[in-house]
């Protein structure tokens, strides 16, 4: 197949999942064009058939706000047009599937559209009131509609009025490139004696990074442990303050944006990732497959993800005494974190591999291109 794909390149799981997706696809045979407006920051340049489009939007001194919804729609026409796309996969509702939608309206209606909802374009944006007839016009309209975990998927049938199913796919991962291995690629020696929690995330606030500090803390106030943040965004300062304030500066080294997460990852020996609300979880399902147990809370779809006392301790999100117990209990206890970290191994390898669930994706790519028979390659030309 001939597939668009359309992302935002920052830091961000849906970004990560759209071009491990690309890349995926690619390796299975398809040729791939992946569209966002710079190149997405798990975009490794490759061999591989995947063509970067990038949306440019030009400055004129009578938009207040750049029309980046209009800018894309045009690019996807042009990719369509001159790629002979297949079929076009949207990740996040704003401005993606609307985006997706105009174009595949310019085209005839002949560009069969996926969207991908990932977290917070619902739970976020499709709560305000300013975007809410959009994403659910914008979802009713796409040939197929996907969400990254049963909770997600619920949640979204719930909020919307649906004329169609919305199906559950979840988040995969490479097992090869996610795997304890990937620790000796981590440009960082890891501490001798000492046991590493980690996080990463992109630090926005429903991350709640200095509750992570805080809760590496109390758990590790008389232990030899360092926390090890990865990653950059709005609450890196006060997540810095308030290691300071907690006397644990010396022991939270924070690294930044990293391009090889797997190698810090696989470099820990506990992830935390306490956040306010999560679709799925991304960073659980990469720590899983490096072989770490996951300290996380129980929200949205990370249940779905990490299994409780089998692969990880979950705790309510307001439970931070919970939190403080269950790190501090592994730390405690290196067998322990063995046992759960192979569980977690095995569990993202047999349920989250890759080969698994970009399948699901070609089947309902093949199901979309179907719904329209004039569908074909040469009707989307010039
Ligand atoms: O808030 C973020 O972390 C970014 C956001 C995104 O769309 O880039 O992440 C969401 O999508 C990820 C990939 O599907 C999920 O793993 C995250 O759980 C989800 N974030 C939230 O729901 C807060």
């Amino acid at each position: 197949m001939n597939i668009g794909i359309v992302c935002y390149p920052s830091y961000g799981g849906s970004g990560v999942v759209g071009t491990e997706l690309a890349m995926a696809l690619a390796r299975r045979g398809h040729r791939v064009h992946l569209i966002s407006y710079e190149p997405p920051v798990r975009y490794l340049p490759t061999d591989l058939p995947v063509t970067l489009h990038a949306v440019d939007v030009p400055q004129y001194p009578l938009f207040k706000y750049p029309p980046y919804l209009l800018a894309l729609a045009n690019k996807i026409v042009e990719v369509a047009r001159y790629q002979h796309l297949d079929v076009l996969h949207v990740h996040y509702a704003i401005p993606h599937a609307t985006a997706g939608l105009l174009a595949k309206q310019m085209l005839g209606g002949r560009l069969p559209l996926v969207t991908t909802l990932h977290g917070t374009d619902i739970t976020l944006l499709g709560a305000d009131p300013s975007f809410y007839d959009v994403i659910e016009y914008s979802m009713n309209e796409s040939d197929a509609l996907t969400a990254v975990s049963d909770a997600l998927r619920r949640e979204t049938m719930q909020r919307f009025r649906l004329r169609r199913p919305v199906e559950l796919v979840y988040n995969f991962v490479d097992p090869e490139i996610y795997s304890p291995h990937a620790r000796r690629r981590c440009p960082a020696p890891r501490p001798a004696d000492r046991a590493v929690v980690v996080h990463v995330s992109n630090f926005r606030a429903v991350k709640r990074v200095p509750l992570v500090v805080e809760v590496f803390a109390r758990a590790a106030a008389d232990l030899d442990a360092e926390l090890w943040l990865v990653g950059d965004g709005p609450d890196s300062a006060e997540a810095r303050r308030r290691a300071a304030v907690l006397g644990v500066g010396e022991r939270v080294r924070f690294w930044g944006q990293q391009d090889n997460p797997a190698a810090w990852i696989a470099s820990g020996d506990v992830m935390l990732l306490p956040s306010a609300q999560e679709a799925f979880g991304l960073a659980a399902l990469e720590a899983m497959a490096c072989g770490l147990p996951v300290v996380a809370s129980r929200v949205g779809g990370l249940p779905e993800v990490v299994s409780d006392g089998e692969t990880g301790l979950l705790f309510d999100p307001d439970d931070v005494q919970g939190m403080v117990a269950g790190l501090r209990s592994l730390l405690l206890d290196p067998a322990r974190r063995r046992t759960l970290g192979e569980a977690g191994r095995r569990r993202a390898v047999k349920q989250f591999a890759c080969r698994h669930v970009v399948p699901r994706y070609e089947e309902i790519y093949r199901r979309a291109m179907a719904r329209d028979p004039d569908t074909a390659r040469q009707d989307v030309v010039d």
